[in-house]
């Protein structure tokens, strides 16, 4: 069995200490960080939404494995840093007001910050005005929206309103994602961009 497999495999057991030792040995056998976090974290978390949905398996479990996941990320994250040193423009990033998904949200902080960007992270469950406290604390270049669930995709258009009203909209270039979100919907909502996982937000945010 690989340990890729493995992974996946003590990720949808929760295992976080099991996630913990194979997420090191990946690393001191030369497997790329993000080849772990592609093929082994988030494929388990894949396996894990889907019988989530499947009704097959409940909320503990999904919190254990949500768990199991940042461990993994926080032995990742030295070597997903290490990787560029350069400094490069600020982005604040934060998940919209109703939504406390984070993993997603805490894999792109965590590919900004490797790519040399200053990251201001401000959490989950965000209202519009706590996004706009924020940019006038930080003054970042770019911000970036994360959303996980249908039902707070509103949110975000909140959120991009909120700085038009607040007469910010011109000074920043916003970025949305999250698994419900679509190039489509992110022109709707007059966002700058969508980035569908987070190297591509990384990539996008270059090229602007
Ligand atoms: Co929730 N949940 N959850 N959940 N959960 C989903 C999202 C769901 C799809 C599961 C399902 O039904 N299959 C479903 C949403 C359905 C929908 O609305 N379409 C769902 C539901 C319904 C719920 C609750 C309502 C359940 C309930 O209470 N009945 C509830 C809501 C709570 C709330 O937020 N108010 C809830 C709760 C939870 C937990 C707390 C148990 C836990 C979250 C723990 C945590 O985050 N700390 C949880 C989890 C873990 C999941 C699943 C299983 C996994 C999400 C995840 O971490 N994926 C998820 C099913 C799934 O997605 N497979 C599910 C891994 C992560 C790396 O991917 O977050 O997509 P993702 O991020 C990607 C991209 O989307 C993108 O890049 C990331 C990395 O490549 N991206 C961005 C994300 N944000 C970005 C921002 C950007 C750019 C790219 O900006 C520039």
């Amino acid at each position: 069995m690989s340990v890729f497999t493995k992974i996946t495999n003590a990720l949808y057991e929760g295992d976080a200490e099991e996630i913990a030792v194979l997420v090191q040995k990946a690393l001191d056998e030369g497997e790329d960080a993000q080849t772990i976090v592609n093929d082994g974290l988030v494929a388990g978390m894949n396996v894990v939404g889907a019988d989530f949905k499947a009704g097959t398996l409940f909320i503990p479990e999904v919190i254990s494995a949500a768990e199991a996941m940042k461990e993994g990320l926080m032995i990742l994250k030295p070597a997903m840093a290490a990787a560029n040193q350069e400094s490069l423009d600020t982005i604040l990033i934060g998940t919209v007001e109703g939504d406390v998904h984070d993993i997603g949200k805490n894999l792109v902080a965590i590919m900004f910050e490797g790519a040399g960007f200053t990251v201001h992270d401000i959490g989950v469950d965000n209202k519009p005005e706590d996004f706009v406290k924020a940019y006038e604390e930080y003054k970042p270049e770019f911000i970036g929206l994360s959303a996980l669930l249908s039902t707070t995709m509103p949110a975000m258009q909140r959120t991009i309103e909120a700085f038009t009203e607040a007469g910010y909209r011109d000074k920043v270039k916003i970025l949305v994602g999250g698994a419900p979100i679509n190039a489509d919907f992110a022109k709707k909502i007059n966002a700058d961009g969508y980035a569908g996982d987070a190297v591509s937000a990384v990539d996008l945010a270059k090229t602007m």
